[in-house]
């Protein structure tokens, strides 16, 4: 029987992207107005930052990307073969889904036809990359969701038909801090039914040398990425920010296994932001936090999972042993 044409394997779920709207200004109101100052990260990705985020992962600096993908080039079909009947493939954080047809093509060498459920902030990029994929496989189908990754998952606690591999790659896990990551895997645990699996990628602890490198590379991209929050204030809230009076840092706090990537302040200075009806004052010195990429030890990882009643069934590493891939499971 010939397949449905692309449009008909596609369908998109949306949030009311109002709603996010309001939600910046609250955010730079609330964290430019708090002492130490801060905004949160999930911001860095507007329609720039997302491209910006695209050049991050081919910068020679960024080896995450690249380790998992090289896992994903050899395993992918260990990964498809831990399931023996059709499942469902579902990704928080798609992004371009460029991985992901590594697991695509894995999963279609073993069942007929393969639903794929997208779930991503940016609706422009979600909907590109369904286009390519349909495109691309003609037994793919794919629900996309636009929206906070809250929403998919319960989009995918509908999706009982067959067991299911929740992707969260990229080590976005790294963004949240150890609780909230035990808090939001015990989350996607909620979505699962005993036969699910979550495959997730996991930076691991390596050298303060390659972790700053990799956070504050020689061509100034992630900088251009970490400014770009100011550079939304402006273009958003009619904020008044000078880029260059602003410095991009990347610190490798060992104790605490998180780079965190600031700005900094070039000099004491008063910037208004006139939708908000306000002026921000700095001092000389004075940091923004902008991000944490929390970094993981095999201990952190089991750890974190057990909080969320999960264990680590399976696990694969890149030929450098920089990146980790971890199958999750609903613990016994
Ligand atoms: C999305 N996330 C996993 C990236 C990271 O490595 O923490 C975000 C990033 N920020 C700067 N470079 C990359």
């Amino acid at each position: 029987m010939p397949s449905p044409s692309p449009a008909r394997r596609y369908t998109l779920l949306e949030s009311d992207p109002h709603a996010q709207r309001v939600t910046f200004a609250e955010a730079v109101a609330e964290g430019l107005g708090s002492e130490p100052k801060s905004l949160p990260c999930r911001f860095l990705y507007d329609e720039v930052g997302s491209k910006l985020f695209e050049q991050i992962c081919r910068l020679p600096e960024y080896y995450l990307t690249r380790a998992e993908r090289r896992i994903l080039e050899t395993r992918a079909d260990e990964i498809a073969a831990c399931f023996d009947e059709p499942a469902l493939l579902a990704e928080l954080g798609s992004g371009s889904s460029d991985k992901t047809r590594l697991l695509i093509e894995a999963f279609l060498k073993r069942q007929p036809r393969l639903r794929y459920v997208p779930v991503d902030i940016a609706r422009s990029i979600l909907d590109e990359s369904a286009q390519a994929l349909l495109a691309d496989y003609r037994e793919l189908e794919i629900h996309a969701i636009a929206g906070e990754y809250e929403q998919g998952l319960a989009s995918l606690r509908r999706e009982t038909r067959g067991p299911k591999l929740i992707a969260w790659l990229g080590s976005n896990i790294g963004n949240f801090d150890r609780a909230g990551a035990a808090r939001f895997l015990a989350r996607i645990r909620d979505a699962m039914t005993r036969r699910d699996r979550l495959l997730v990628g996991i930076d691991l602890r390596k050298s303060r040398r390659a972790l700053e490198r990799a956070y504050d590379d020689a061509s100034g991209v992630t900088a251009r990425f970490n400014l770009n929050l100011l550079a939304r204030i402006n273009r958003e809230l009619a904020g008044e920010f000078e880029l260059d009076r602003f410095e991009h840092t990347a610190v490798w706090h060992e104790p605490d296994g998180r780079v965190e990537l600031s700005l900094v302040s070039r000099a004491a200075q008063t910037v208004a932001i006139r939708a908000l009806d306000r002026v921000v004052r700095f001092r000389a010195g004075e940091r923004i936090h902008t991000e944490d990429s929390f970094k993981y030890s095999f201990a952190e990882i089991a750890e974190v999972a057990a909080a969320a009643d999960l264990a680590v069934t399976r696990r694969w590493l890149d030929p450098t042993r920089a990146f980790s891939l971890n199958l999750l499971s609903p613990a016994p």
